[in-house]
């Protein structure tokens, strides 16, 4: 999304990270997504990292000069980027373990925290004027991540967040487009 966005050409490849294939541990060690590979061939993670190549890539796009909204950007980034961790960990803890050792209390703790932000965006929005930052970008991307993997959950009692996410697209036709589906 952050390439569209930035107008940079970006072929696409999409992975399994289950076994862990070669092609994405060669990119990244760590064998997680998203990982961007260079014309030179190298792996560059993670988003956040990703973002700030782009930006200085595309000669800015991404993020704002000033200093104060550099780091609301940054920060509403690092908001979105956190809120799929804990988003993550939910999903790993009931995928990988066996039923009967799941561990409840850490998927609630996890889920209070995505409560919280939810509530705090959902009271607050961020604009969408017609030049965006990667903090609205990710924050999208977060939000195509729990229609994935949350549907009908993360929406309950937060329309503002659900109304910004239809105006994301309507205003950006592109970049919906490029969401990564399940
Ligand atoms: N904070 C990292 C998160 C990366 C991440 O956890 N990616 C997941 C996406 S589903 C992944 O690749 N998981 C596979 C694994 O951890 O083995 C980022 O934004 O790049």
């Amino acid at each position: 999304m952050a390439a569209a966005y930035a107008g940079i050409d970006v072929d696409a490849v999409t992975v399994e990270t289950g076994p862990q294939p070669t092609m994405l541990t060669d990119a990244n060690p760590l064998g997680k997504i998203p990982v961007w590979i260079t014309d030179e061939g190298d792996g560059i993670y993670d988003s956040r990292v990703i973002t700030q190549y782009l930006n200085r890539l595309s000669g800015n796009k991404l993020f704002p000069r000033n200093a104060e909204k550099r780091l609301d950007a940054e920060r509403m980034e690092a908001l979105a980027d956190g809120l799929c961790d804990c988003l993550l960990a939910i999903v790993y803890e009931r995928r990988s373990r066996p039923e009967e050792i799941v561990h409840q209390p850490w998927i609630d703790k996890q889920w209070a925290k995505v409560v919280r932000v939810l509530d705090v965006l959902n009271a607050n929005p961020p604009k969408l004027p017609k030049s965006i930052t990667a903090g609205q970008i990710a924050l999208r991307a977060a939000i195509g991540y729990m229609d994935l993997r949350f549907a009908g959950k993360w929406e309950k009692g937060r329309p503002r967040l659900k109304r910004w996410a239809a105006r994301f697209d309507e205003k950006f036709p592109e970049l919906k487009a490029v969401i990564p589906q399940g």
